[in-house]
């Protein structure tokens, strides 16, 4: 019998400044209504989904830059959104940005994405491992991308949950362009991936990146998915946000590679498809039999240095 999960990618327009986390929420139960109504199991919403892309601006001290991120998830701002989802019997995967304060008082800063059953319980939450952009104010650029300053690379790596009668596992943004997250979650059997992300069209450290921000996107996805036989879901927030225009094209990929559903616009919009989980066997059981196949012996690089070494 097939394991089929409907699956809506909630693409997200853009979040502005004077958007309150109320105007937000409303538009993702929006998106939820339209995700029960298209029979969804799961609907993900984007990265940092919340609030503007904050780190587009670089504030000199830190704690001004505190009601950007969420102290507890739900929270009362995120309650309306937990309540119709468990009411509509709906999993969902939120994006946001979490300021964790330990008993000592210590702080960590995390990009986070939340997954939550349709029961309403939290699954689980990931943290960004790949953290782009720079550390510090770098006046020249026409806007930041100072996520190193804002947020901690995650020490958890990549995990993978039993939910909605598969294996699931989350990414964020970046680390959708590098080949170790979705081999990380492969080897732990994962037949769903869910990743949120927000990219802007304009790559200040070589521009002519900019006309490959859509190919880049889907080449990076769709590689993914195939190599590890496993779906993927990407999930934009995207559009003019601030000045700044942002890619969208949300799309949904099958373990074989293809787009099984993609974003037509530059604004909230629902991309639905319905996820088969047993296909993913049509390729982790043959071409990418992992036991069978891999040389893990011979990879001695891959987890043994950080940078490139060539020959003397
Ligand atoms: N954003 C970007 C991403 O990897 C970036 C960083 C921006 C890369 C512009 C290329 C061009 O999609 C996040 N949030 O990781």
């Amino acid at each position: 019998m097939s394991r089929i999960v409907t699956v809506g990618a909630a693409q997200l327009g853009p979040v502005q400044l004077a958007h309150t986390r109320a105007e937000v929420v409303e538009r993702l139960i929006a998106l939820l209504r339209q995700g029960a109504d298209a029979g969804c199991d799961l609907v993900v919403y984007p990265e940092l989904a919340l609030t503007t892309f904050f780190p587009r601006w670089f504030v000199e001290d830190i704690s001004t830059a505190d009601h950007f991120y969420e102290t507890s998830m739900p929270n009362e701002a995120t309650a309306p959104l937990f309540a119709e989802a468990a009411r509509l019997g709906i999993g969902f995967c939120l994006g946001y940005a979490l300021l964790e304060t330990l008993p000592d008082g210590t702080q960590h800063r995390w990009n986070v994405q939340t997954l939550v059953e349709r029961d309403g319980s939290i699954v689980g939450t990931f943290k960004k491992v790949h953290i782009p952009g720079h550390e510090h104010h770098e006046p020249d650029r026409p806007f930041q991308h100072a996520e190193r300053y804002y947020f901690e690379p995650s020490p958890d790596g990549f995990g993978v949950w039993r939910a909605f009668g598969g294996v699931v596992g989350m990414m964020i943004c970046n680390d959708r362009r590098w080949p170790e997250s979705y081999r990380e979650m492969g080897l732990q059997g994962v037949e769903l991936i869910l990743c949120g992300y927000n990219t802007p069209k304009h790559y200040a450290p070589d521009p002519s990146q900019d006309r490959l921000q859509g190919f880049h996107n889907t080449l990076v996805m769709s590689a993914g998915a195939y190599q590890n036989g496993t779906f993927v879901v990407g999930v934009a927030k995207g559009g003019v946000e601030e000045g700044v225009d942002s890619l969208c094209e949300s799309a949904i990929f099958a373990p074989s590679g293809e787009v099984l559903a993609r974003a037509r616009t530059e604004g909230d919009e629902l991309v639905v498809a319905e996820c088969d989980l047993d296909w993913c066997r049509q390729y982790t059981g043959t071409l990418f039999d992992f036991e069978r196949y891999r040389r893990p012996e011979v990879y001695t690089h891959l987890t043994s240095q950080r940078g490139s070494t060539p020959p003397a």
